[in-house]
This record gives C-alpha cells, sequence and structure tokens, in this order.
C-alpha cells in the first residue's frame, strides 16, 4: 500500500438493494472479535440488502478462530477454502481444508479455523439465520469441491455445475460452483426470489447486473439482491468459475 496509486478509478459498483460488484482493490481490513493474525473484509451483508454476511479472510501465519465463529441457535456459518490449508473445527470435529476445501456448521455449533501454512491462507466465510423445517435438522457437512464431479448445467455440455451442501430439506441454503467455458453463457438472463453473493475463483466474463453488461474476474466478489437481473458469459481462455450461495426449499413468507 503506501502513496496513492490508482485513485482516480474503481471497477466496483454498489447499489445496495439491487446488486454489488466488489473488486478486491477497494477491500479494507475490519477487526472481527475472535479472529486473530487475519485481514477480514466484509463483502455482502443486511447493509447492502443481503439477507447473509460474506467476508473474504486472508489467515496470515498464525492466523486463527479460537473462540468459534458464529455457533448461535438459529445461525449456521459456511467456510470455503479459496487457498491455502487449514484447520476447521465443526464443535469437537476436525477436518484438514486444502484448497476447494468446505465446512458447513449447522446452527448452535461454533467453527474454530486455524490457518496450517507458513504464509497465508485464504478463505470465503458465510453466516446466515436458519429458517427451521419441523421434523428436520441440518447436520455438520465437509469436503473438498475438487473431488466431486461437474454436472451439465441446465442441458449445457460448456457450462458446469456442482452442489456442496445435500439436496435435503433440512437445508434452506446451498453452495454450488458454477463454471463457463470460454465463450458459454447462462441459457437465459435469471430474474428470481433468492439472492446470491458469488466469489470469482477463476477466469474473466461479462456479467449482466440489473440488465447492464459488467467486467468480471478473478477475485472479484458480486452481491445479486432478489430478482435482479443476472447471467454471464465467460471471454478469454479460462472458465469463468465461481462459489456462490442460494437459499432453497423453503416457501416465499407473507
Ligand atoms: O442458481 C442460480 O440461480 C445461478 N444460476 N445464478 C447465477 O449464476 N447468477
Ligand atoms: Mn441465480
Amino acid at each position: 500500500m503506501g502513496y496513492p496509486k490508482d485513485l482516480l478509478s474503481s471497477r466496483s459498483i454498489i447499489k445496495p438493494g439491487q446488486y454489488a460488484l466488489i473488486a478486491p482493490e477497494g477491500l479494507v481490513n475490519n477487526v472481527i472479535p475472535g479472529f486473530e493474525n487475519c485481514r477480514i473484509s466484509i463483502l455482502g451483508s443486511p447493509k447492502l440488502g443481503a439477507s447473509f454476511v460474506d467476508y473474504v479472510v486472508t489467515m496470515h501465519e498464525g492466523g486463527k478462530n479460537s473462540e468459534g465463529y458464529c455457533g448461535e441457535e438459529d445461525v449456521q456459518s459456511f467456510v470455503y477454502v479459496i487457498s491455502g490449508k487449514v484447520k476447521a473445527k465443526a464443535g469437537d470435529e476436525e477436518f484438514i481444508l486444502e484448497e476447494s476445501g468446505y465446512l458447513y456448521c449447522p446452527p448452535g455449533v461454533k467453527m474454530y479455523l486455524e490457518n496450517m501454512e507458513s504464509g497465508d491462507s485464504r478463505l470465503f466465510l458465510y453466516k446466515q439465520k436458519h429458517n427451521p423445517l419441523e421434523g428436520k435438522k441440518p447436520w455438520v457437512v465437509s469436503g473438498h469441491a475438487n473431488d466431486i464431479e461437474y454436472m451439465d448445467y441446465d442441458d449445457m455440455t460448456n457450462v458446469h455445475l456442482k452442489d456442496l451442501l445435500p439436496l435435503d430439506l433440512a437445508f434452506d441454503m446451498n453452495f454450488h460452483i458454477l463454471s463457463f467455458d470460454p465463450a458459454a453463457s447462462h441459457p437465459f438472463v435469471e430474474t428470481h426470489y433468492q439472492g446470491h453473493g458469488a466469489y470469482l475463483l477463476s477466469g474473466e466474463g461479462m456479467y449482466n447486473l440489473d440488465n447492464e453488461w459488467i467486467p468480471v474476474k478473478k477475485g472479484d466478489y458480486i452481491f445479486m439482491a432478489p430478482y435482479v437481473h443476472q447471467a454471464a458469459y465467460a471471454v478469454g481462455r479460462e472458465p469463468l468459475t465461481y462459489v456462490y450461495s442460494k437459499d432453497c426449499n423453503r416457501d416465499a413468507t407473507l
């Protein structure tokens, strides 16, 4: 950092209640109780119109949260490892997560995190209130996205999808990875009830947000409010890939 480098421009676009493109260059550090030796930026949040909070976390050497993140009776949390290696615990259950590793903690279960690298590890972190369904209870889930096979997305062989959490009514949300080969796109411009927080893992593309086509690339974060127009196509030579959250399995409330 230091003296100004690029003060006269920013790729970020912030439209509370509609969408936000948050480029990594503009992120600032937040002190969040429980996190030590970490640089944390809050991304999507209720102040933007999201029903969840997303963060990007850089854990430096010795970085950790040993007090436990979330764990309230009605709050669920999820972490995805963008790079590096961390020890993650859901209550007493321990998991070693490398790049693409993830952990879901259901309501009432605290998440503990510890960087295992001598350098930095980077995480995409999420919390949201859980909307329970009578007789159903979500459980701890962990895995590595790299071990999950892609499915064709909407009958297109150049767009690929992975579901990271079980397709079970106990869960009121899921995390997915969506990947577009160069020149591939959504089949149509979506408008839907659910909001998304998406972290771009690779590639470059154009994203339609509220019917504006906006350039996006690896490292960007996109918040999409409920109903906002959304669609992407990939440009360049690398797939445009992102990990994102979406509510599911519940009716709209009156
Ligand atoms: O699941 C989704 O709604 C997803 N296709 N949306 C998106 O990629 N913007
Ligand atoms: Mn969508």
